[in-house]
C-alpha cells in the first residue's frame, strides 16, 4: 500500500482522510513527524494557508504532502468564522466553545437572520517546499438553533446538510463522508493524483516503509 503524508496536527481531520482514501493508501499524519512544529496560519483565504502548511511540511519529509485549510462559513455572518474556523473562540478554543460562539452571534442578530452556511476545504499538495497544486470542496447547509449529535467535529454538531433534516454530528460517519467539503475534495485529489502519478518522481508517492 502507498503512503500519503497529511499535514495535520488534527486528529479528526486525519481520521477522515484515513475513511476516504482508506482502500488506496496508509494515511499518515504530523504524529508521525513531531520534528515538524505546527504552521502559523497567516494567510488571508484557505488557498493560502492549505499552500503554507503544505509546502512548510514537505520542505522536511520526502513524498507527497497534502495539507487541509477548512472552515464553515456563515451567510448572515458575512462569511466568519471561515479561515478563523478553529480559533472563533480564542486561541486553543474548544470545538464546543466556537460552537457557542457562533450560535450566540447568531442570536443576537436582527431581525431572525438567514442560518444558510457552508462548510469549505482547500487541499493543497507539495513536494520538496513546492506547490504542485490545490483543490477544493465546499457543501452547502444550515446552522441549527442548538447542538445536535455527538459524533464528528469541530461545527458537525450544528450544521445540517442540504436536503437533510440531521446535523453531521447525528450522521453516521459514511454518510457525513460521503457529502462533505472534505469528501468533495478528495474525489478531486485522487482525480488529480491519478492524472499526476505516471509523471511523478519515484519518490513522490512511497511506498510503506517495511515493519
Ligand atoms: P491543522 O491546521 O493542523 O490541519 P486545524 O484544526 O487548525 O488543524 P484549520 O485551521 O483548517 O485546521 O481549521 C479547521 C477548523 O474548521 C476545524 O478546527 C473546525 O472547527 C472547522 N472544520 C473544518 N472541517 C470541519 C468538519 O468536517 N466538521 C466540522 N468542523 C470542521
Amino acid at each position: 500500500m502507498q503512503r500519503l503524508i497529511i499535514a495535520t496536527h488534527n486528529a479528526h481531520k486525519t481520521r477522515e482522510f484515513a475513511q476516504l482514501l482508506g482502500g488506496e493508501f496508509k494515511v499518515v499524519d504530523l504524529r508521525a513527524h513531531p520534528e515538524i512544529a505546527p504552521q502559523a496560519e497567516n494567510g488571508q483565504t484557505f488557498a493560502e494557508n492549505a499552500t503554507t502548511k503544505a509546502i512548510n511540511a514537505s520542505k522536511n519529509i520526502s513524498g507527497l504532502v497534502i495539507a487541509d485549510d477548512s472552515g464553515l462559513e456563515v451567510h448572515s455572518l458575512s462569511g466568519a468564522p471561515g479561515i478563523f474556523s478553529a480559533r472563533y473562540a480564542g486561541n486553543n478554543a474548544k470545538d464546543e466553545q466556537n460552537v457557542e460562539k457562533l450560535l450566540r452571534e447568531l442570536a443576537a442578530l436582527s431581525p431572525t437572520p438567514s442560518r444558510r452556511a457552508r462548510f469549505r476545504c482547500v487541499l493543497a499538495i507539495a513536494r520538496r517546499g513546492k506547490l504542485i497544486d490545490t483543490v477544493e470542496g465546499s457543501v452547502e447547509g444550515n446552522i441549527t438553533e442548538e447542538p445536535r449529535g455527538a459524533d464528528g467535529f469541530g461545527y458537525d454538531p450544528v450544521f445540517v446538510p442540504a436536503g437533510f433534516d440531521h446535523t453531521f454530528a447525528e450522521m453516521p460517519a459514511e454518510l457525513k463522508n460521503h457529502l462533505s467539503h472534505r469528501a468533495r475534495a478528495v474525489v478531486a485529489l485522487r482525480e488529480r493524483l491519478r492524472r499526476m502519478q505516471p509523471y511523478l518522481p519515484n519518490d513522490s508517492i512511497s511506498a510503506e516503509p517495511p515493519l
